[in-house]
């Protein structure tokens, strides 16, 4: 696969980051077209690429016939990456059942820590949107919403990843960085930064957030992206 080009369809403030991440840790070269978000979506230039026009997308380029394919699904595409690029295994287990714990974090990400989180930042919005004395019922009424479904939810898939991480010295699978703790961080992050859960409930799994982001692969994502005007 050393015979491609690898572009990144990268957005600010998104978890686009999370590819990048894995790219560097992969030690592998791409380029980076950045896009700016407008009115915190984003620009149509993106629905150019792939209609959906979603980031992160993952343009892979064969220098011989110049035949592109397009990735999408931040999940797949860290599937496709350890299948193709990451030969000695620097991000994925030798071990099949390590191997496959990783496969499943691919889909966790985004298929079930992701929704509860996604509606306790609905409910939020609309929380914060509202001046009284309508936020008094957005209040009552997210309040009652939250609580039928996403917040426990949340606490649920919070308990887990925090028993998890103790079981695996540390890390999801295996003691060790792989492609799985570089896709949870996302939403994991997320839920610390808006309040969601907090480092007196989840010590380790906080411990773990902090642990992964000083890898030397982590550094260099964030000065590449530094470059392109992202805060963090
Ligand atoms: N499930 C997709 C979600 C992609 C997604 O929603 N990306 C956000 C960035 S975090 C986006 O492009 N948002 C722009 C918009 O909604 O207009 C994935 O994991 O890649």
């Amino acid at each position: 696969m050393s015979n491609s080009i690898i572009r990144v369809h990268w957005l600010n403030q998104s978890r686009a980051f999370r590819v990048l991440w894995l790219l560097d840790a992969l030690k592998l070269d791409f380029e980076i077209i950045p896009y700016k978000r407008v009115d915190g979506r984003a620009p149509d230039s993106l629905k150019k690429i792939h209609p959906l026009g979603r980031s992160p997308i993952v343009e892979i380029e064969d220098k011989s016939t110049g035949k592109k394919k397009m990735l999408i699904e931040s999940g797949y595409i860290f599937q496709y990456m350890l299948q193709n690029f990451d030969h000695d295994n620097v991000l994925n287990n030798t071990d099949p059942d390590m191997a496959e714990k990783i496969q499943f974090y691919l889909h966790f990400a985004e298929g079930s820590i992701q929704p509860p989180l996604l509606m306790e930042y609905i409910y939020q919005l609309a929380e914060k949107s509202s001046s009284f004395p309508i936020s008094y019922f957005v209040q009552s009424v997210v309040n009652k919403l939250s609580e039928a479904y996403s917040r426990g939810e949340v606490k649920n898939q919070f308990d887990f990843l925090e028993s998890e991480i103790v079981k695996n010295k540390g890390y999801l699978v295996d003691g060790k960085l792989s492609a799985a703790d570089i896709l949870v961080s996302f939403p994991v992050e997320m839920a610390f930064l808006r309040g969601f859960v907090t480092s007196e409930i989840y010590p380790n799994t906080k411990k773990w957030l902090d642990t992964i982001k000083t890898t030397d692969s982590y550094a260099i994502t964030k000065e590449k992206v530094k470059a392109f005007g992202e805060e963090m």
